[in-house]
Parts: C-alpha cells; structure tokens; sequence
C-alpha cells in the first residue's frame, strides 16, 4: 500500500502519539509506525513526574481531560537524608506545582484519542525502514498485517527511543555522542498499596538511595539504587521491603508494605546526540537523548522536543521552514540544562559505587550528605532546585 503524507513518524512512546496530535491540530497529516504491539507498549512502566509545562502542552491540545480528574497534583518533594526529612516547597518556592500520572495513563490517552479520529498509527509493525533522508524524497518502509507499506513523506521523524534506527541515519561523519553512565541503577517496583506519604520522597542513605512514588490512592512506586549487574533474581519481595523500610525509614513515619505487581532494575545512562536534525531527519525524545530518572525528566524532555517540533514542521508544511532550521538547536540547548540538573539529582542523591576507589568513599558519601544539608538549609539551593524540578519554559 502506498501513502504520501507531509510527516512519516517512527515510535509511537509518548514522543511520536503526542506528534501526531499535534501535526493534526495544525492539518497537517501523518503515518505513525510503532514495531512492537500495542499492548507492549501500555505494559510499559516508566515515568511518573509532569512538569506544569507538560501539562499545559497536553491541556492546549485537549489530551489533559483524564489527568486533570486523575492526575496528582504535588506542591513539592520530600528531600531525607540520613533519616532527616525536609520539605520543598514548590508552591511557595516558585509558585509552580507537578503532575503525579503514570507516563502508562498518558500513552493510553494519547491512544485512545487517536483511535477516536481514526489516525492513521500502526502497531505491531515489522522492517521498519526509513530511507532516503539526505535527499528530497525521503521514504518509509515496513510491513504491517502480511501487507508492505511505503510511505513517502516531506519529513521523517525518530521518536523511536534510545534504541530505536533513526539516529543510525546520520552518518558517524557528522553524529557524536556525549555519554555517561553510572556506577548504578534503579530496581523498581510497582505494590498494591496507598501510599505512605504526600509527596514523593528521595532519600540518601549509607546502604544507598531509596525513593517513595506514587501511580494513584491506592498504587505506589518505589525504587532502590542497586548495582548495575545486580539481578532482580536476588530481590526477593522481603529483601526490597527491608531495604526500603532501611533506607526510607524516619521517627514517627511507618512506611506501610503491600503485594508487589511488578519489579525490575533499569541502569542509568546520560547521553545527547550532537544534533537532533539530519536532512529531511529530525529526532526527538528518547531517540536523540536520555537522562537518568532522578530529576524525572525524560518523558518531560520528550513532551518539550515535540511541542517545538510538532509546530516547525506545521510551519514548514505552510512555507516557512525558520524554526525547523532552528529545531536542534533551540531543543539540546534546552535539553543541555536537563542534563546537567539530572547530573545533579543524580550524583547527590546516591551513595558511590563499585567503580568508586575504597580510599575515597567516605570522603565521596559525606560531602553529598554535605550537599544535601546545604541545599535542605538554604532557600536560594532549594528556589534552584524546585524551579529546574518543575520544568524550564518551552520556547
Ligand atoms: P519511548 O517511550 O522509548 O518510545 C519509543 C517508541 O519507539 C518504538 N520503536 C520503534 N518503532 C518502530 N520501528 C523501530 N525500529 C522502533 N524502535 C523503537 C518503541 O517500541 C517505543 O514504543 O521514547 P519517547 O517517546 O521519546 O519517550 C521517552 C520516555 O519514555 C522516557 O524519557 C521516560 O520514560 C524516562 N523516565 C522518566 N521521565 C520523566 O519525565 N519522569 C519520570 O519520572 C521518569 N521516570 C523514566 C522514569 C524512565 C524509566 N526507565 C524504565 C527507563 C523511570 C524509569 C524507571
Ligand atoms: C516515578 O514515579 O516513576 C518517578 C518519579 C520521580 C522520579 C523518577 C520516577 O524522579
């Protein structure tokens, strides 16, 4: 079958679903191919933390219906360190609130919307290729339901995630990547419980960093820094409620236990592409940059790179090509300042690992319980905080 729409979009996360309702707000149409089935893609637990811009992009779009009935809204976080227990402020602080909504609830409403216009999105597809991008006439392969498809579009875009084929485009000539990884990644767990707290806790603890989220009254995430080759194998149930119980732990606070549905270890990688347009490509999201989860700005990150980009390409579609040109730019200058704020939520927040030489650990542990004792102290550490944990402006 053939197609010819201005905008041919791979991935359909949150990136690429959110693209595509906001290409069509503007009239200008799309195909979205997605490798893996739908229900794959509901099944996966991620992010939880809306900044109030993000919200403000899907609310201008009519997407926010659900969230505002279902969506937690948070004034704050809790910060603990060694068992003490602050409060940040952000309401009065900067005036500025999250949303606590699983990034689950925000794909299946972006599914459920374009199932109700009838957008043209394909699930479960297989030899997902674009081509051609360096020219005029790029293309979109792939096979759906025993039937090929081509697809020939003005623009591809890569919404494919950090694994995904569009970023393996643009030649090595011309893409570096900045990486870093870290001595240490998150096990997650999802429990059938009301949570134990308000607001989200993040906690630094000698055994490492603990943190108490939420998914709704009655559903909490909690996560554990644990070593990056450990195995989940060797969490059972008990050992992660001690250890949450450990880390988490404060006088007069009980943190109440419940089954756990589902449980996992992410390691953690910062990473930016150098550019986030080749051709007639352009990347967004997790495919041209991640960062690790404890600012909780991915999928943010992703929500922004698409608000600017979904309105260059409608612009373009309509003559003017200005923001497009300016596309990469305008988002890894943004996304610039996420990474370092996630580098710094990152490295305070954990206690050093395996990679860490033994000499310098208790010099690398208590000068981050120094940081956070200073930025629990000090109204202009946490103004700095609570306004890049919110969410900078999307230009
Ligand atoms: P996604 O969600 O990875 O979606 C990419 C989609 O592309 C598909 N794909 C392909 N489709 C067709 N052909 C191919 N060849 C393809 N290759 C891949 C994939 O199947 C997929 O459906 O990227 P997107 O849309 O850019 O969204 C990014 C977010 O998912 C990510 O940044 C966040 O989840 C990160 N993150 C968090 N972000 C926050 O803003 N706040 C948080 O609180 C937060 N917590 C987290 C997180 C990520 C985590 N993990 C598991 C990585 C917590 C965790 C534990
Ligand atoms: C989550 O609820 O999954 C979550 C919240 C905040 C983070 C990371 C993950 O920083």
């Amino acid at each position: 079958m053939q197609h010819r729409v201005p905008v041919a979009i791979v991935g359909a996360g949150p990136a690429g679903l959110l693209l595509g309702h906001i290409l069509r707000a503007h009239g200008v149409d799309f195909v979205l191919v997605e490798h893996r089935s739908r229900d794959h893609v509901l099944s996966r637990i991620r992010a939880g933390v809306l900044e109030q811009a993000s919200v403000d992009v899907l609310d201008r779009y009519g997407l926010a219906e659900r969230l505002h009935t279902d969506g937690l809204v948070h004034g704050g976080i809790h910060l603990q360190v060694e068992g003490r227990r602050t409060h940040i402020d952000f309401e009065d602080l900067v005036g500025r609130t999250v949303t606590v909504y699983g990034q689950q609830r925000v794909v299946e409403d972006l599914m459920a919307r374009h199932d109700e216009l009838g957008s043209a999105v394909f699930y479960g597809a297989s030899d997902v290729t674009p081509s051609g991008v360096d020219g005029d006439a790029p293309r979109l392969e792939f096979r759906h339901d025993g039937e090929d498809h081509v697809v020939q579009a003005d623009f591809v875009i890569g919404t494919d995630g950090y694994h995904g084929v569009c970023r393996g485009l643009i030649p090595t000539e011309i893409l570096d990547v900045a990486e870093r990884s870290y001595d240490a990644a998150w096990l997650g767990i999802l429990a059938d419980v009301a949570p134990s707290t308000d607001e989200l806790i993040y906690a630094l603890h000698p055994d490492g960093f603990g943190m108490h989220s939420m998914r709704s009254p009655t559903v909490s995430r909690l996560y554990l820094q644990v070593d990056p080759t450990d195995d989940i194998a060797n969490w059972s149930d008990e050992r992660i409620w001690a250890a949450l119980q450990e880390r988490l732990g404060t006088a007069g606070w009980t943190l109440t236990e419940g089954p756990i549905t589902e449980k996992s270890i992410t390691p953690m990688r910062s990473s930016v592409a150098s550019t986030l347009a080749y051709g007639r490509l352009f990347l967004a999201g997790d495919a041209g940059h991640i960062v690790p989860p404890t600012g909780a700005k991915g999928l943010n990150a992703a929500i922004a790179d698409v608000a600017m980009l979904g309105e260059a390409l409608a612009a373009a579609n309509g003559g003017s090509d200005g923001l497009l040109a300016s596309y990469s730019r305008r988002a890894l200058e943004r996304q610039w300042k996420i990474q370092y704020f996630s580098q710094w939520m990152t490295d305070m927040l954990h206690t050093p690992g395996a990679e860490t030489p033994e000499g310098e650990r208790p010099f690398r542990y208590r000068s981050r319980v120094g940081q956070l004792a200073y930025v629990t102290g000090s109204r202009h550490a946490q103004q700095t905080l609570a306004e890049q944990y919110t969410g900078l402006a999307i230009e």
